[in-house]
């Protein structure tokens, strides 16, 4: 009865439809019209309802500002409250998932999606938070929820940077499982992370940060700490932390985090011997930073300082030095080493620094996945949570835009794939009659960029394995010459007269799903190859550092073999991020970015349009509104409701399908809030199957009080 009031109250303080717009896109009059979709986002946006739904899916809009939505109370309030009976909200969504999971014991995962800025972290962390307060407790689930909820901060610390256009922006991919007990009960957790942006640790652009870890340390680590491991407090002293020009960024306070991060890897198991390797890490790559080489006489390099950097990734400084400034090299019998120059020095430095952080941020996953493994056996049912890099477009955008703009390429791909296209088969399959939306499928830019031989990632590939010869322009010209005819694709030579204006010869053009985006090739060879010389992992395995030790098995394989690019491994990996994805039920999160200052009231309509359009968020509608919400094998259907009618309860003798329309007639169905299809049933709008789940409710109460009864009376 609380909840009854409370959302009594909150349809009393939302009477006003004019005002605060209408909650589901689906109820919009004027469905089809992208304009009137734009307006009731508006309103709503400037009402502070952030959150409207096309049917189940929630779209988002970024409100730039703390909105005083998130609070335990608010999480009480949506708690087991039917999808459609409460304003929406990120908590709806979250509930409505786990408890599909309880009561059909299969695996779901939610997709959140948007341009960087958009929100998604926020949401999933959003998520995440109501799962933790409204799971069942224990003091043994307690333990499973904190650590759940601190690995947010530390993979944000080591992980997210400040870019133009975000100052918490995830520089990786990360899925995450959060896995339940037949009860609710949080008993685990697994992190998937990918790829993570490297460069970033060796080269920052105007405007933007290295990894908020290294910030933290800098400015928030204890006294004691900062003289052990040689550090000033002061940014500017190191190379790597200043070429963003912004060290200090209001909206972070970096002191306040690092005490947070303290915290949190106390909670995640790690120890004092852990923790002290870690940030030894964590300054040894800005000593690294900081090293300077010099030309001896004969034109080679020589460290001309190194005062911190082998003490303390534990290894000889001798052995380090001549690690940083030759490379192995294997003659007939024996291996000679060849002196560096000093621009190859300082390019054999920085893949070192960028080996070491990467290698760290794996093991730092494994670790927290390690304190995250579910104790108990039995089966579990999990929600996947994935979170990814938005879309993004930079004045110069490079292979790391490239590979993150491809994963979500890949992501709309899959949200295509199961929304719009298998909806519409479905129908197809299921013989009900339907009138096909048509859609814009991404599908021609995804093959373009991963297709065998001929897509971009094989053109890469190969010029990869002609070193010496290829060079970022010889891939450019690869790329003109294999796919040069491709209505995506665009460079300087093959350009129109006005779009060659645009284009700089060192540059090609991709027609995303999301937008163009000209990439600059300059880099694209080196950062796909991402060579570490042997020499440089040789050193790394003398280390005394156990986590650059684990990072630098000795029983690594040389160069000899071919390692994957960088490219193909993360192509891979998407291949399997899609398989997890496709084996569970999708939900959708769809996120907007209102401007590009990051300004809270300030709703930009042509951004806003445009992401209405790429998101797809009009043909999404078109389905739903014309389409089911929801539809369940007959089996199931049958199963979950047959004690609500006399004929079908409690053992139903005729097939499925009929027993579903005994029942359905019983309950007064009306003809139009339903289809029968070849193996499912439809229904139209969610209220009739709500209606139905409370009558279930009330019976399997009704049922268990009369079983009570019987046992009492005996
Ligand atoms: P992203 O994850 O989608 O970008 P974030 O979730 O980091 O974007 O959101 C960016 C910033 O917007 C946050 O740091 C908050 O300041 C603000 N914000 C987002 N959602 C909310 C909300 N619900 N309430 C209040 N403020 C919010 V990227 O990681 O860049 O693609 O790679
Ligand atoms: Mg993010």
């Amino acid at each position: 009865p609380q909840k009854r009031d409370t959302r009594r109250n909150m349809e009393a303080s939302l009477t006003a439809r004019d005002r605060v717009g209408i909650q589901d896109f689906v109820l919009l009059d004027a469905y089809t019209s992208e304009s009137a979709f734009l307006d009731n986002l508006r309103k709503r946006f400037h009402e502070n309802l952030i959150y409207t739904y096309v049917g189940t899916l929630l779209v988002s809009v970024n409100p730039y500002k703390d909105l005083d939505i998130y609070s335990k109370k608010q999480m009480d309030t949506y708690m087991g409250v039917n999808f459609f009976e409460l304003p929406p909200h990120i908590y709806a969504l979250a509930d409505n998932v786990f408890r599909t999971m309880l009561s059909e014991f299969n695996n779901h995962f939610i997709l959140i999606s948007g341009e960087s800025g958009a929100g998604k972290t926020e949401a999933s962390k959003k998520i995440l938070q109501f799962y933790a307060v409204s799971c069942p407790s224990t003091k043994l689930l307690n333990n499973v929820r904190d650590r759940l909820l601190l690995s947010n901060p530390v993979l944000e610390a080591f992980g997210n940077a400040k870019t133009l256009k975000n100052d918490n922006s995830s520089r990786f991919g990360k899925y995450m499982d959060i896995q339940f007990d037949h009860r609710g009960g949080a008993v685990g957790g697994h992190i998937l992370s990918y790829l993570l942006e490297k460069s970033r640790v060796v080269h920052q652009n105007h405007g933007e940060r290295n990894f908020h870890i290294f910030y933290q340390l800098v400015e928030g680590g204890e006294e004691d700490l900062l003289r052990w491991l040689g550090l000033e407090r002061n940014c500017k002293n190191y190379r790597y932390l200043v070429q963003g020009d912004c060290a200090k960024v209001s909206s972070i306070n970096d002191k306040s985090d690092w005490k947070t991060v303290q915290k949190a890897l106390s909670v995640i198991d790690f120890s004092e011997s852990d923790t002290e390797h870690l940030f030894g890490i964590i300054a040894s790559v800005l000593h690294l930073g900081n090293l300077k080489f010099e030309a001896d006489a004969r034109g080679y390099a020589t460290i001309k300082n190194n005062q911190e950097t082998h003490w303390l990734l534990g290894i000889p400084n001798q052995v380090l030095q001549q690690g940083l400034t030759h490379r192995k090299i294997e003659a007939k019998t024996e291996e000679v080493l060849s002196p560096f120059s000093v621009e190859h020095a300082v390019y054999a430095r920085d893949a070192l620094a960028k080996a070491i952080y990467g290698r760290t941020f794996n093991w730092l996953v494994n670790k927290i996945n390690e304190s995250l493994v579910n104790q108990d056996s039995s089966r579990k049912m999990v929600v996947g949570l994935l979170d990814i890099y938005g879309f993004e477009v930079f004045s110069v955008n490079s292979f790391e835009q490239f590979c993150i703009n491809y994963c979500n390429e890949k992501l709309q791909q899959l949200f295509i794939q199961l929304t719009l296209k298998s909806e519409q088969e479905e129908y197809e399959l299921e013989g009900i009659e339907w009138e096909p939306v048509p859609y814009f499928n991404n599908k021609i830019i995804c093959d373009l960029v991963e297709e065998k031989f001929r897509g971009i990632i094989s053109l890469l590939d190969e010029e990869c394995l002609r070193p010496g010869e290829a060079t970022d322009l010889t891939f450019l010209e690869k790329m003109e010459e294999k796919i040069g005819g491709h209505p995506h694709f665009v460079t300087h030579k093959l350009a129109d007269k006005n779009t060659r204006k645009t284009l700089e010869r060192g540059d090609f053009r991709l027609l995303h799903y999301a937008g163009e985006v000209t990439y600059c090739v300059v880099g694209f060879l080196d950062k796909n190859n991402d060579l570490l010389y042997r020499s440089g992992k040789e050193v790394m395995q003398h280390s005394k550092n156990a986590i650059i030790k684990h990072c630098f098995p000795s029983s690594e394989p040389d160069n000899k073999k071919r390692p994957e690019t960088v490219v193909t491994q993360f192509k891979n990996s998407l291949v399997g991020l899609t398989e997890i994805l496709t084996s569970k039920e999708p939900w959708y999160v769809r996120c907007i970015k209102p401007n590009e200052s990051k300004q809270p009231a300030k709703f930009d309509d042509v951004l806003v349009r445009h992401q209405v359009k790429y998101l797809g968020l009009m043909e999404h509608l078109r389905v739903r509104r014309a389409g089911f919400a929801y539809r369940r094998k007959y089996e199931i259907f049958l199963q979950r409701y047959k004690a609500l009618c006399p004929d079908t309860w409690p053992n139903w003798k005729g097939t499925p399908a009929e027993g579903v329309r005994c029942l359905i007639k019983h309950l007064g169905y009306k003809t139009d809030e339903y289809k029968l299809g070849r193996t499912k049933i439809f229904i139209r709008h969610p209220r009739t199957l709500f209606a139905t789940e409370d009558a279930f409710q009330v019976c399997k109460h009704q049922l268990a009080t009369k079983i009570e009864n019987c046992w009492r009376g005996l």
